[in-house]
């Protein structure tokens, strides 16, 4: 739509955010998805009050369908609608889009899925795509189509003319996170997702971020807002935040939501170090990197109420960490996982499987190293080649084609033409629940009984499975 003309220069812009996220009708939302309100949206909330704009929030995470944003727009009025995109989203993010246009208020979409295919969201029906950090263009936004004003130029945005994209010039990022007020934790139902979690778990849980992006360059990961950037609060800072949700919400349990929490030794051994003498009795999780969970620091976590940790193993081969440019040893692996033991951590494990280069060798090796150490619990998917990463880049004449939505790209689909057939690695995700069960199965049963089970599987896998499913395609190219 056109930009709108001078209306009620009297009163403060205003903006309604949106989460199009409606989780009865997520199917993995049982099975895998935690809730939390969307931080980027709360943070954009908190900043946009801070400058003299109005801002409400459709929260549809707790929502039957899209409705509840046509009831906002009619009884808020807001100059412009804020959308934060996922891929899972896309489709309601384009409904709300049209429901926006129905009413004659502009709309903006942001968030990952919008920074990397944005001419699709504004062919779609978006007025304008804020493919980076959203803070400074969304203030800049509100203002201009409150006041009437043409909102091209303004940095940081993208919008369509005569079908082509104008891009304005781009934004420096925030330097200063400590300058972020704390999240508008106010313009969502907190109470609903703090019961969900209360009755599910006995506590009351939420997501902080301490950091934006991440300074490690792993061949496959995708990192549309923030790119290689890395900028961090200080130590003191998240301890107000943590503060605050205690105070406010009775929350006892945090899960730290940064890319990698704990990038900086000195940073992390300070916040540690408050954690512990500030005496805020919180338990919390966070995900970070082998080469950066050094046993000594792993005991001041633990001490500091750390009770699980995220940590991307990858693959059991060392090959294939360094093809997927991880930066991470094998040796850091083993050290890690047994340092995490020996404290009482749990650990969950992320594992990919049909990388390209990888070999049936390189899928043993995974699986003795998960075989090794057990962990409580992991995730092991099928490599997805996300565009925009190197990964994709390297296979992108060997895509499938398979529609890229949620039920396709969660992990379990066969993507592009790898060595093998999806359903060889199908099978291979299918050795790791046994292998799974079997690390469970040694606190009943006897190590014979669980080892006899183990090797009846290998036998079953090498002589009758990897033949009948690779004889269906034999191994193609190797290295990427
Ligand atoms: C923490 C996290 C989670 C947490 C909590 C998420 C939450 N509620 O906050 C949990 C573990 C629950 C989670 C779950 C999932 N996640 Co997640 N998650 C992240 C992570 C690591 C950080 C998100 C975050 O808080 N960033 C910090 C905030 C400040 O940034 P932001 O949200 O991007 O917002 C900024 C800008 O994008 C922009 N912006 C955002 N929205 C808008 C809207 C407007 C109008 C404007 C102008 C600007 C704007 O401005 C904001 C402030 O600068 C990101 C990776 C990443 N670094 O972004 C993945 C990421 C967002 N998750 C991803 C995925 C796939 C998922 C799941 C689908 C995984 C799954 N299969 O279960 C689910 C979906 C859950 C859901 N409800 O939608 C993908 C999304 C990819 C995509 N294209 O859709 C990402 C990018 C990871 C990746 N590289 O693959 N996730
Ligand atoms: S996978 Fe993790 S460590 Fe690697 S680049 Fe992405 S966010 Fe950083």
């Amino acid at each position: 739509m056109t930009d709108r003309a001078p209306a009620r220069r009297s009163v403060p812009p205003r903006v309604l955010l949106v989460d199009p996220y409606v989780a009865r009708e997520d199917p993995m939302e049982r099975k895998f998805v935690e809730l939390y309100p969307s931080l980027g949206l709360l943070t954009l909330g908190a900043y946009l009050r801070g400058q003299g704009v109005e801002v409400e929030m459709a929260d549809l995470t707790f929502a039957r369908d899209a409705r509840p944003v046509t009831t906002r727009l009619r009884s808020f009025r807001p100059d412009v609608v804020g959308v934060h995109t996922k891929t899972l989203t896309h489709d309601r993010s384009v409904e709300v889009a049209q429901r926006a246009r129905a009413e004659g208020v502009f709309s903006v979409a942001g968030g990952p899925d919008a920074a990397t295919r944005t001419q699709e969201y504004l062919s779609a029906g978006f007025d304008a795509v804020v493919p980076s950090e959203g803070e400074g263009a969304l203030v800049e936004l509100a203002r201009r189509v409150h006041d009437g004003v043409d909102a091209s130029g303004i940095s940081g945005l993208v919008l369509q003319r005569d079908g082509r994209l104008v891009r304005g010039p781009s934004r420096p990022f925030l330097r200063d996170l400590d300058s972020l007020p704390l999240p508008a934790w106010d313009l969502v139902d907190m109470e609903a997702y703090l019961g969900k979690w209360q009755h599910n778990t006995g506590e009351r849980r939420a997501a902080v971020l301490t950091s934006r992006g991440c300074p490690f360059d792993c061949s496959w990961c995708s990192k549309p807002t923030f790119g290689r950037t890395f900028r961090q609060q200080s130590p003191e800072r998240v301890l107000e935040e943590l503060r605050a949700l205690k105070d406010r919400y009775r929350v006892d349990y945090v899960r730290f939501c940064d890319d990698v929490f704990g990038v900086s030794r000195p940073w992390i051994d300070r916040l540690l170090t408050l954690l512990i003498e500030e005496r805020l009795d919180l338990r919390w999780e966070c995900l970070a990197r082998v080469d950066l969970l050094k046993p000594d620091l792993l005991k001041r976590m633990r001490v500091a109420g750390l009770e699980r940790v995220y940590v991307g193993v990858e693959s059991g081969s060392q090959k294939m960490l360094d093809l997927m440019n991880r930066g991470t040893r094998l040796g850091q692996v083993e050290r890690t996982a047994a340092a995490l033991r020996h404290e009482g951590i749990r650990q969950f494990w992320f594992l990919m499987l049909g990388y390209p280069g990888e070999t049936l060798e390189d899928i043993e090796a995974t699986l003795q190293l998960f075989r090794k150490f057990s962990p409580e619990e992991y995730s092991v998917s099928i490599a997805v080649p996300v565009p925009g990463t190197r990964f994709h880049d390297s296979v992108k004449d060997r895509l499938t084609g398979r529609a890229r939505n949620s039920k396709s790209s969660g992990g379990s689909t066969l993507l592009y033409e790898a060595a093998y057939p999806e359903v060889l690695y199908r099978w291979q995700q299918a050795r790791f629940g046994l292998e799974a069960a079997l690390g469970k199965a040694r606190d009943h049963l006897s190590p014979r009984v669980v080892e006899g089970i183990g090797h009846a599987a290998d036998r079953f896998h090498e002589r009758v499975a990897t033949p009948l499913l690779i004889g269906k395609k034999p191994p193609a190219r190797a290295a990427p």
